[in-house]
């Protein structure tokens, strides 16, 4: 109803951070590429196996003085993996309890997204690119619904069965042959690639291995085949940076790259921990709560850039952008806040309700009853002060309260009842992907 909406806007409202204004608006009218890591773990960056490392050009641009790079940056998806990453970058809200949002309410419900928020105030076209069929995770009906214009999926690619491997197209081919839609889409645009090779079982064929990187020999192939499928995705990504640079698109656009999610899970942990300096005798909840950083970087010719400590989320990208962009946020429900911000909310919240601050982390967080960490020693804290008490408290109490109004939001679709100023909805018939690109 109007009245439960009200208290989300102003629970929304109440955090609100304006805009830093030594940033807003500098990147106005550029291009924004997103790429998408798929089950890119923070982890990897600087990671060497047998003296080499894993993704050198991703870690070139993480410490280039062009780009923003986050080192406390974690991935808060739950059941709906890479469509709850997706969610979160394109509507700051989170993805649902149980299952995927996407898959569950992305037909129908109401967005206020990226898309439409873009073209309406600053005229941008948009597009996704993703080498897998169209409706997996439901994205031909949820990018409509978003206003997304143009969704190149797996039918715009090439059909051999030798450019395909597990879900779909090969990234280096996914954005060799992306490169003739891109280059005629109408600028400004927004558009958006979804990697795929980087995704369980991480399967190569050994002719598309650099035989100049030898991956680790630890008893899990898993493991072994994740450095060697991260090291493809990284070289991908560097054929794709050469593109944009030739084609003169590079110096016109913010390029925004973050890991969706783990890509090893906990059974992988504990023979991962020697080779990334952990002891796996000694792993707690804590260090299954720190697996959950991914990158986060925002690359731009014109940006000063640093790595950053500053503790965010996904559901932090979103007001992030649009400050970059020159847009105001503040009329929108969003869960997060500008990164930028002096007034940024440097608290973190799982799906499964765990919370990190910069001072604790709680884990089994949905209630203050939890165990609590130390941030930063990643010591389990007995015997709280009255004082800490309240603190864990108070952030778990912000922890449930976000994820109820979010969860209130989408699944009774209340954004339906709210049109911002200068905000329409979208009209999803207006978007047809079938062959509709000339
Ligand atoms: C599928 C791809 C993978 O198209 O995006 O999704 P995930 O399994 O990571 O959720
Ligand atoms: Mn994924």
């Amino acid at each position: 109803s109007i009245s439960e909406l009200n208290k989300i806007i102003s629970f929304t409202r109440k955090n609100y951070a304006p805009a830093n204004s030594k940033y807003f608006g500098i990147e106005k009218n550029k291009n924004v590429i997103i790429i998408h890591l798929e089950s890119f773990q923070q982890f990897l960056i600087g990671l060497k196996i047998n003296g080499k490392e894993v993704t050198p050009f991703l870690n070139s641009l993480y410490k280039d003085k062009h780009t923003l790079s986050y080192s406390n940056f974690y991935h808060q998806v739950g059941l709906g993996r890479t469509s709850d990453a997706e969610n979160m970058l394109e509507t700051s809200t989170y993805g649902i309890s149980d299952g995927s949002l996407f898959t569950s309410l992305g037909s129908t419900n109401t967005f206020q997204a990226a898309p439409q928020i873009l073209r309406l105030n600053e005229g941008y076209t948009s597009a996704v690119f993703h080498g897998n069929v169209g409706s997996f995770w439901n994205r031909n009906d949820v990018y409509k619904n978003m206003g997304y214009n143009y969704f190149f999926d797996k039918d715009y690619f090439s059909q051999d069965s030798n450019d395909s491997s597990g879900y779909g197209l090969k990234d280096k081919i996914f954005f060799a042959e992306s490169v003739k839609y891109l280059e005629k889409l109408q600028q400004p645009f927004y558009a958006k690639f979804i990697t795929l090779t980087n995704h369980t079982p991480f399967e190569l064929s050994s002719a598309d291995q650099d035989s100049s990187f030898k991956t680790s020999s630890t008893s899990d192939a898993t493991i072994n085949n994740y450095f060697l499928t991260a090291h493809y995705l990284d070289q991908a990504l560097k054929e794709f940076f050469t593109y944009l640079k030739k084609s003169g698109l590079y110096d016109k656009s913010m390029i925004v790259i973050y890991g969706d999610h783990y890509g090893l899970s906990n059974e992988e942990y504990s023979t991962l921990a020697p080779l990334i300096g952990k002891d796996p005798n000694n792993w707690s909840s804590y260090n299954t709560a720190q697996m959950q950083k991914v990158p986060f970087m925002i690359h731009a010719s014109n940006l000063k850039g640093g790595i950053k400590s500053t503790l965010a989320g996904e559901i932090d990208v979103l007001p992030t952008l649009l400050h970059l962009l020159g847009i105001s946020s503040k009329q929108y429900v969003q869960f997060g806040t500008d990164i930028l911000s002096s007034e940024h909310k440097q608290v973190v919240v799982f799906r499964n309700g765990n919370v990190i601050s910069p001072k604790y982390v709680l884990i089994g967080g949905k209630t203050s009853k939890g165990n609590v960490y130390d941030a930063a020693s990643g010591k389990l804290l007995t015997n709280l002060t009255a004082k800490q008490k309240a603190a864990v408290k108070k952030l778990a109490a912000y922890g449930k309260k976000s994820l109820a109004y979010s969860d209130d939001l989408n699944n009774k679709n209340l954004l339906r009842y709210y049109t911002p100023k200068g905000f329409s909805p979208v009209i999803s018939s207006d978007y047809n992907y079938s062959n509709n690109y000339q």
